[in-house]
């Protein structure tokens, strides 16, 4: 790793979590409403994802604020969209769990558990017959890991020798299920290791996740077919706003805080001298600053219009239908 790259990395992953706080902090001030699902401890999958995986298209699920911005969304938009404000990536229509955006390639967010997994699947097929060389990212918890669409979708992926990267975020829980409760082990990758190469890694380690995503694009962009990463990860936060995350212990929380990609980043930076205290604190700064201007933004833009309600929702063949 050089010096470029860990300043990215950083940046990148400071940003997120200052913008996850604020986020926090805006929504306990009621000016964000409805799901507000926190990424805050998964940094390093969200920015180490999206950095190495920099051409072909992007399916997400609702745990996407950090993946958005560093796919390279501006973060006024992002945080306008959660304010349901006109001015929102989504025009203020999808909130926190659908932050879409056709010209990065970012399908998000889906709300259906796993339901994003074939749509991915799907559009990896359309890029191999069209003869494109760039595939497909899906990113899922490991609650989808159980689901059918899940299952189905790896097994079209490898039998047709699809070019999508299926990416396990590891966390533990699907709301307050742990993995244990419903699946007969803890790494899923046994699921899916007879169909396609799949790889273990520590989530909690942003160059860890940027190798494993870089050496898997190279796979499917040579039309090896399908590839599976599951990263060992932990969330900090409940499984959305309305959840205190009782089911699990302090002394948990704690090991993982320890493993925190932020500060684990920093120290090894500074140690290897890939970056010095001043860089930290500059950076730290103008990150303040962005935050800030996001959520004036946000607060200062407008709702959408009434007039705007059907825009967006229906497809134009289907336009005759509305009343
Ligand atoms: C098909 C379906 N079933 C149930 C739900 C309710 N639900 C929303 S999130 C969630 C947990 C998913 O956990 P996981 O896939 O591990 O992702 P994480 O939230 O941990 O990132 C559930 C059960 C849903 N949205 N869709």
């Amino acid at each position: 790793m050089n010096s470029a790259r860990v300043k990215k990395f950083y940046y990148l992953m400071r940003l997120g979590r200052e913008f996850e706080l604020a986020a926090k902090r805006e929504y306990m001030n009621g000016n964000i409403a409805g799901f507000l699902h926190l990424d805050i401890g998964q940094e390093a999958v969200s920015v180490g994802t999206m950095q190495a995986f920099d051409k072909g298209d992007v399916f997400t699920h609702y745990r996407e604020h950090v993946l958005a911005i560093a796919r390279g969304m501006d973060p006024k938009l992002v945080m306008a969209e959660l304010f349901g404000k006109k001015t929102g990536i989504s025009r203020g229509k999808g909130g926190s769990m659908h932050l879409f955006e056709p010209k990065l390639d970012f399908y998000g967010g889906d709300a259906i558990v796993a339901g994003h997994l074939p749509i991915a699947v799907g559009c990896a097929y359309a890029r191999k017959i069209q003869g494109e060389n760039a595939g497909v990212f899906a990113i899922f918890g490991d609650g989808a890991s159980n689901a059918g669409a899940f299952f189905e979708s790896i097994n079209i992926a490898s039998a047709w020798k699809l070019p999508v990267i299926f990416f396990l975020e590891n966390n533990f829980y699907a709301i307050g299920t742990h993995i244990s409760w419903v699946s007969p082990f803890i790494e899923q990758f046994h699921k899916v290791k007879n169909y396609m190469p799949a790889k273990v890694i520590d989530g909690m380690n942003v160059c860890e996740v940027y190798d494993a995503v870089t050496e898997a694009k190279e796979y499917i962009e040579n039309g090896l077919g399908p590839y599976f990463i599951e990263a060992k990860t932990y969330r900090y936060e409940g499984h959305s706003m309305s959840d205190a995350g009782k089911y699990r212990s302090e002394e948990e929380l704690e090991i993982y805080k320890s493993k925190d990609p932020i500060e684990n980043l920093k120290k090894e930076a500074l140690k290897k001298g890939l970056a010095d205290e001043r860089y930290f604190r500059e950076t730290d700064a103008k990150i303040e600053h962005i935050i800030n201007e996001a959520v004036e933004f946000a607060k200062n833009s407008p709702e959408p219009d009434v007039e705007e309600l059907y825009d967006g929702v229906f497809c134009k063949e289907c336009e005759n239908v509305i009343p």
